[in-house]
């Protein structure tokens, strides 16, 4: 899975005060290393919506969302008494709601969300269905709340992040598979989408993956394990708004889509071809254009787009 940027406003409290919150009984603490956290009183809450703009178009969406907390003054370890929780509440167009509820506990089963010193991280996936194909989000309301609970919750970050393989209007093939490279380090970025078995020419686009900060494009490779026969293979690369919207090919003219020739393995092209300037926020998805025969299509096909900072 692969999701997007998160879509919430001062998330982590690292502004040093509530701000884009409304709050009750919630004050921001000084962490380690001038970092902050949110803490929420024994009876308190903070809240937020989002808007339509920020969440983008339908259909098919579903959100992930992230909670790092610490219970101040433990439960006990078996507790499952739910005194601290996430409501997601999305709203529709047609006057109907969705409510998600995240809770921040100590007990059930810590393996795996254990951040140390306390901290735990708890993570969901909210599916959002539509009533018909005319309804659409209208706001998103986040809100921590706590209640009873003794010398408070602490929250060092809420996350909620669309997941971006839904984005272009479609699930993609369960063949396809996107990773990216060099983030976050000196390394150039790398961008590879596999695409497994034999190649479908309907088969939908693969999942995008984000731009995480401007870069430039050197080349596209492009190649496969079992050559077509009777026609190439044609891909395009298009690169679109985060939120799926303004997707365009990255090629002015069609005849430099990355190419694998009748009977051949590999192909390549330059950036004599496209604008090799990619803008942060944007994400990058191929499109399969064309493959070889029915009986031939090719089979276990590679796109690799090779990046560098600008
Ligand atoms: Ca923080």
């Amino acid at each position: 899975m692969s999701y997007g940027d998160n879509l919430i406003t001062n998330p982590s409290a690292e502004t040093g005060d509530t701000s884009n919150w409304t709050i009750s009984n919630v004050t921001v603490q000084e962490g380690v290393g001038e970092t902050h956290y949110f803490l929420l009183d024994n009876t308190a809450y903070m809240y937020q919506t989002i808007s339509p703009e920020t969440i983008g178009d339908k259909p098919d969406i579903d959100f992930k969302v992230t909670i790092d907390f610490k219970l101040v003054t433990a439960q006990e370890l078996y507790d499952s008494d739910v005194k601290g929780w996430v409501t997601i509440e999305i709203s529709y167009s047609d006057g109907t709601k969705g409510e998600f509820r995240v809770p921040c506990v100590l007990g059930i089963n810590i393996e795996g969300r254990d951040l140390g010193s306390g901290w735990l991280r708890t993570e969901a996936i909210c599916k959002v269905v539509y009533a018909s194909d005319n309804v659409d989000i209208d706001s998103i309301l986040v809100r921590i709340e706590t209640s009873s609970l003794t010398n408070g919750l602490e929250v060092d970050q809420i996350k909620i992040e669309k997941n971006l393989e839904t984005i272009i209007g479609e699930l993609v093939e369960d063949n396809m598979v996107a990773s990216r490279s060099g983030v976050g380090s000196a390394e150039p970025p790398i961008f590879v989408f596999k695409i497994q078995g034999y190649l479908a020419e309907d088969s939908k686009p693969c999942v995008p993956l984000p731009i995480p900060y401007n870069i430039g494009v050197g080349r596209i490779y492009i190649y496969v394990d079992e050559a077509p026969i009777g026609n190439d293979i044609i891909v395009d690369i298009i690169l679109a708004d985060e939120n799926g919207e303004n997707s365009e090919s990255i090629f002015d003219n069609p005849i430099y889509r990355p190419t694998i020739d009748n009977g051949e393995h590999y192909g390549q092209v330059t950036n004599a071809h496209f604008d090799y300037q990619w803008a942060q926020d944007k994400v990058v998805y191929p499109s399969i254009i064309q493959v070889g025969d029915e009986e031939t299509p090719g089979a276990e096909l590679c796109i690799e787009i090779r990046g560098s900072r600008t």
